[in-house]
């Protein structure tokens, strides 16, 4: 399938890595800060909510559990100022500089965890993302999938659960089913990779789909 071209300068592409609780994002952002390393591509990690000063504080606070209820919108607009401020800040100076960048999760995230977990619907996610990002966007999202069982799983495998990880099991089937349909939608975009099987087998598709992405034309 022809992939969408890339807005980047310099050759430079924006690569984020998605998927639900217990998917291996961690563990697979390694493998990939490898692969460039490996390859002599300049790049730099970071991860949403987060990637600077001020967006890592916010994202203590989206973080944090809290007795005070917290209001979807409020969670959605934090998420955005989070995303502002990391996007002007580090993402586009990068890529700028011709240095790709890795982001551990992104916008995407906001349709799945904020659009089908929290049922807040995917036009005003749309309409915020227009308003913060104009028509920035990844030029490439990994999406990691597997039944969220599986997910839920390993993740439990971890101490401490965040205020995200709290949440029962129908949320993560909604955060899936709603990165699956942007999967489905935009295939110039997404590059799906099935996380179940033993990491080896899981690192052989990545691997496969960074070479397809190297190889598009930008
Ligand atoms: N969030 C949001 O709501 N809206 C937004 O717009 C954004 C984010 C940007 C923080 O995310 C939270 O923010 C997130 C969504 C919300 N909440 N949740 N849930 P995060 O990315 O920092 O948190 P995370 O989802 O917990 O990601 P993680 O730390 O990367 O975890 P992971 O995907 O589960 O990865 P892992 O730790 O590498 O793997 C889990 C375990 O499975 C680990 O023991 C591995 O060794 C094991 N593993 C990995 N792969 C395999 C295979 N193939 N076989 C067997 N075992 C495996």
């Amino acid at each position: 399938m022809q992939k969408k071209k890339s807005s980047n300068l310099n050759n430079a592409r924006f690569l984020t890595v998605e998927g639900v609780e217990g998917v291996g994002k961690t563990t697979n952002i390694i493998f990939i800060s490898e692969w460039l390393e490996g390859r002599g591509i300049p790049y730099i990690h970071t991860r949403e909510p987060g990637g600077t000063p001020l967006a890592e504080e916010l994202r203590s606070l989206l973080l944090s559990p809290r007795d005070e209820q917290v209001d979807a919108t409020a969670e959605l607009l934090l998420m955005f100022a989070a995303r502002a401020q990391h996007i002007e800040q580090v993402i586009k100076p990068a890529l700028a500089k011709g240095v790709w960048v890795l982001c551990d999760r992104f916008t995407d995230a906001t349709y799945a965890y904020q659009g089908g977990g929290r049922n807040m619907g995917f036009e005003k996610i749309e309409q915020l993302e227009n308003f913060v990002q104009g028509d920035f966007r990844p030029d490439a999202v990994i999406l990691l999938d597997l039944p969220v069982a599986v997910g839920l799983a390993r993740a439990a495998k971890r101490g401490t659960l965040d205020r995200f990880e709290r949440e029962a099991e129908g949320f993560f089937h909604r955060v899936r089913d709603a990165y699956l349909n942007r999967a489905k939608e935009k295939p110039s975009r997404y590059w799906l990779v099935d996380a179940e099987p033993p990491l080896e087998q899981v690192q052989v598709q990545i691997s496969e789909t960074l070479q397809r992405i190297l190889a598009e034309q930008v």
